[in-house]
């Protein structure tokens, strides 16, 4: 029987490169994200290339309703869900915590927390009835060392890193696998929309060295997602060769 991985956040970035990697494997994707022509665009691309069923779902993680209306009442082929990708996140602004915007408290904590909560007990039902299932969010170093200039950005990883160790003691019992990915500085849309579409700041964040590759953590949550049953990798640090931490970044 095929596999099926759902992926949040697939219109960009780490979410598009996963579903691509997933589809070139012969998955079936349920690929989600709020910009509707992406997401087609990504889907009708997959299954002419792979030949593969994928599912687009437009819905904004942070609305509570809709992400429940569109994931619980998935077609019944659908509801199979082998592996869950909580993907959706962002950081906005990189300010002071005296000069930030409450605003932007609001966006990351609601997307990267709160959508995460509601996309994962939404889908949950289905691996519990089954047994089986494997969750793997999307954590970042910023989850594992507090940085200036980045408390609620690092507080909203920082709480994934909790939630996913929570989760993978209370489902325990249901055999599901929950591992933890915390990605150091990889050149996606990720500064662009950190930095409001300024679009030379966001270059400046990846000068001087080799950053990560969203391929890259595309491949790590497929190695994480095929190991065998018996077998699950709990939480992964993964930066490029150049950076440490989330201190220390060697640039040249
Ligand atoms: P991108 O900006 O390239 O992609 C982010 C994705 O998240 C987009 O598909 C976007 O879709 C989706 N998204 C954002 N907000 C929402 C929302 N409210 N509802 C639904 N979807 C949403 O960034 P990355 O691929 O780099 O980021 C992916 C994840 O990886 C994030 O959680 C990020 O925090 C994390 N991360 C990134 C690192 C990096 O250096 N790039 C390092 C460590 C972690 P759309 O706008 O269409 O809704
Ligand atoms: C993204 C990486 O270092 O900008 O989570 O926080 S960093």
């Amino acid at each position: 029987m095929t596999n099926t991985i759902l992926i949040t956040g697939a219109t960009s970035g780490f979410g598009k490169a996963i579903a691509t990697k997933f589809a070139a494997a012969g998955w079936n994707c349920i690929v989600t994200g709020r910009r509707q022509e992406r997401l087609q665009q990504l889907a009708d691309g997959l299954t002419a290339t792979h030949g593969v069923s994928i599912l687009p779902l437009v819905f904004d993680v942070r609305d509570r309703q809709r992400v429940f209306n569109q994931l619980t009442q998935l077609p019944a082929e659908w509801q199979q869900i082998d592996v869950l990708v909580n993907n959706a996140g962002l950081a906005a602004g990189r300010d002071s915590f005296y000069d930030a915007a409450i605003d932007d408290f609001d966006e990351m904590i609601d997307t990267n927390v709160k959508g995460l909560l509601y996309v994962s007990k939404a889908v949950l039902p289905f691996m519990t009835a089954r047994r089986k299932g494997h969750i793997i969010n999307i954590g970042s170093v910023a989850g594992k060392e507090v940085y200036m200039n980045g408390s609620v950005y690092c507080g909203s990883k920082f709480a994934v890193d909790a939630i996913s160790k929570g989760q993978r003691m209370d489902l325990l019992p249901y055999k599901i696998k929950v591992t933890a990915i915390h990605p150091g500085a990889a050149e996606t849309e990720f500064s662009l929309v950190r930095f409001k579409g300024d679009d030379a700041k966001a270059r400046q964040v990846y000068d001087g060295y080799e950053p990560l590759l969203a391929e890259d953590i595309a491949n790590t949550v497929y190695y994480c997602a095929t190991l065998p049953p018996h077998v699950c990798i709990n939480d992964l640090v993964i930066t490029c060769t150049a950076q440490a931490n989330s201190y220390y970044t060697h640039k040249e």
